[in-house]
């Protein structure tokens, strides 16, 4: 069996996923660093050879590349017993994987990323409309871990693991300060980053 390979870059809080899933897994990957910035997901080339989708993260393992991280975890729940998702929690799980996708990381990014790295800044009603977005995400999450201390269950799964996607960056680029404005949120961010290698993203990924 090969080493498993990370197509990745550090900004990328959808690959922190896959990277923290693995090294909670306790399994060695090599780390693949894509030159987002330079343009290298928007090349035709690379999008032939390697993701049509022009997207990270990209996991390499026995001849096979897969895309989209709540695919990637799913397939790591499966192969690691560490990761096992139960099969009375599969339906739950994937609830909060899609989600997820769909509107928490998929908010926290695309307020990020403008307000943090775009060059030039959108507009101003641009950024404000997506903060409010964002916003709405975090309310939902934040009254969700009222009830209980983990997304699904009482141990941590891969739909833990795809939510922290974004929330260890820095405040100053998320724009929101998570440990002051989401006093749930911020206790199951402690949860997870107690769990025995936990990284954060920066670290992991550089
Ligand atoms: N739903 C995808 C989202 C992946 C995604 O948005 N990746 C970003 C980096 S975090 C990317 O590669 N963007 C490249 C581009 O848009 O050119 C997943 O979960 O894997």
């Amino acid at each position: 069996m090969t080493t498993d390979r990370l197509h990745c870059f550090k900004e990328s809080g959808n690959s922190y996923k896959v990277a923290l899933a693995l090294t909670f897994a306790g399994v060695p990957f090599e780390k693949v660093t894509v030159d987002y910035f330079d343009g290298q997901t928007r090349q035709t080339v690379w999008r032939s050879e390697t993701n049509e989708m022009g997207e990270v993260p990209i996991l390499e393992f026995d001849g096979r590349r897969m895309s989209q991280s709540g695919v990637i975890l799913l397939h790591l729940a499966e192969r690691f017993d560490s990761l096992r998702v139960e099969p009375d929690e599969r339906e739950e799980v994937l609830r909060w994987l899609l989600f997820d996708n769909h509107k928490f990381t998929a908010n926290l990014a695309s307020y990020r990323w403008p307000r943090t790295f775009a060059k030039p800044s959108p507009h101003e009603a641009v950024l404000a409309y997506m903060r409010q977005r964002t916003a709405a995400a975090l309310d939902i999450v934040d009254r969700h871990l009222a009830d209980c201390p983990i997304i699904v269950g009482d141990r941590c799964t891969v739909a833990d693991l795809s939510m922290a996607g974004y929330v260890y960056y820095p405040a100053d680029e998320l724009g929101f300060d998570l440990r002051a404005e989401y006093s749930r949120i911020a206790a199951w961010m402690d949860r997870v980053a107690q769990i025995p290698g936990w990284r954060a993203p920066y670290d992991l990924l550089s």
